[in-house]
């Protein structure tokens, strides 16, 4: 029985009971992908935006072997400090869940507990994706696996030149994920609003979003779907200025033989470094805004 596994707070339980709007929140953002005590101001923060549109945030995680849809601040301190949280996506679960060992969810990992409850909506930074070179190394992010089977809407920033854009779009269009750009000609890539990547879907407005879901569960198509939001013109570094460094810190990170799911972690603290905590203060604002538009879009579903 899955409910061995979990541990609903009772604020989301009644708020998905009740047919509230709830908007879910991963954790690998909060252990690995951001430095302390950063990590926690901006969880916290991002769960005031969601409140204050009128929605019910659910940070999730996994602690001591169960998985946690809800995440109390003390939880979320726990996880922004913990050592040895392992960055949990699909294929860790069990292990995880086994062992009762303490997890953060990637993207994958928090749809697959968000579709578990019935969470229709997710906000993120990023997504991962296809990395560049992936021809060789065969290394694609779960998060797109997930995004073909489970049914979750996913609002992010695009996805980060650290990886492939275009491969990554190819992909999801090969799987048959809808991704629709929020207000922009362009598909964003998370720290710049420009990607060089038309934009095949633009959608102007959280109602119209909510239309789009309701027709794709309608149709009876499965999966899951994805808004990308681009960062604000005044929070965002430039396409090529971004470009440059993440180019430095992909070249360390094949130096330094670094693989798996270290890389992702590994280049985002190096471009906190290289960039002098600007990118850091570019992905905090990019999750503000994403859970803006989320809860705003999680308010607006229809059954
Ligand atoms: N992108 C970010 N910050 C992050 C991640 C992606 O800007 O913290 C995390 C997300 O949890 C995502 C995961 O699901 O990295 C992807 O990891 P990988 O590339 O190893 O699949
Ligand atoms: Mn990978």
């Amino acid at each position: 029985m899955i409910n061995k596994y979990l541990v609903i707070n009772p604020i989301v339980e009644d708020a998905i009971k009740n047919g509230k709007p709830v908007v879910a929140l991963e954790s690998t953002i909060i252990s690995h992908g951001m430095p302390y005590p950063k990590n926690v101001e901006t969880a916290l923060a991002v769960e005031e935006v969601i409140k204050s549109n009128g929605a019910v945030p659910a940070t999730i995680g996994i602690i001591q072997g169960k998985i946690k849809v809800g995440l109390t601040k003390e939880d979320i301190e726990y996880l922004a400090k913990a050592k040895g949280v392992v960055k949990v996506s699909r294929r860790d679960f069990p292990y995880v869940l086994a062992k009762k060992l303490d997890g953060a969810t990637t993207v994958a990992g928090t749809m697959i507990a968000a579709e578990l409850v019935g969470i229709k909506v997710f906000v993120t930074g990023g997504i991962g994706g296809v990395h560049r070179g992936a021809g060789d190394s065969f290394d694609i992010s779960a998060d797109l696996e997930e995004m073909k089977n489970t049914d979750v809407t996913v609002v992010c920033a695009g996805v980060k030149s650290i990886l492939d854009i275009q491969a990554t779009l190819e992909y999801l269009e090969t799987s048959g994920v809808t991704v629709i750009t929020y207000n922009s000609d362009e598909f964003p890539a998370f720290y710049s609003r420009k990607s060089g990547c038309a934009a095949e879907c633009r959608i102007d407005s959280a109602l119209e979003i909510a239309e789009l879901i309701k027709c794709k569960k309608d149709m009876g198509l499965k999966g899951g779907m994805i808004v990308a939001c681009p960062i604000k013109e005044e929070d965002e570094i430039p396409f090529n200025q971004m470009d440059q460094v993440i180019r430095e810190a992909l070249k360390e990170c094949k130096d330094k033989e670094i693989s798996g799911k270290r890389i992702t972690p590994f280049l985002l603290d190096r471009l906190k470094t290289i960039t002098e905590g600007k990118s850091l203060q570019a992905n905090i604002k990019l999750v503000l805004n994403n859970a803006d538009i989320g809860s705003q879009i999680a308010c607006k579903i229809v059954d």
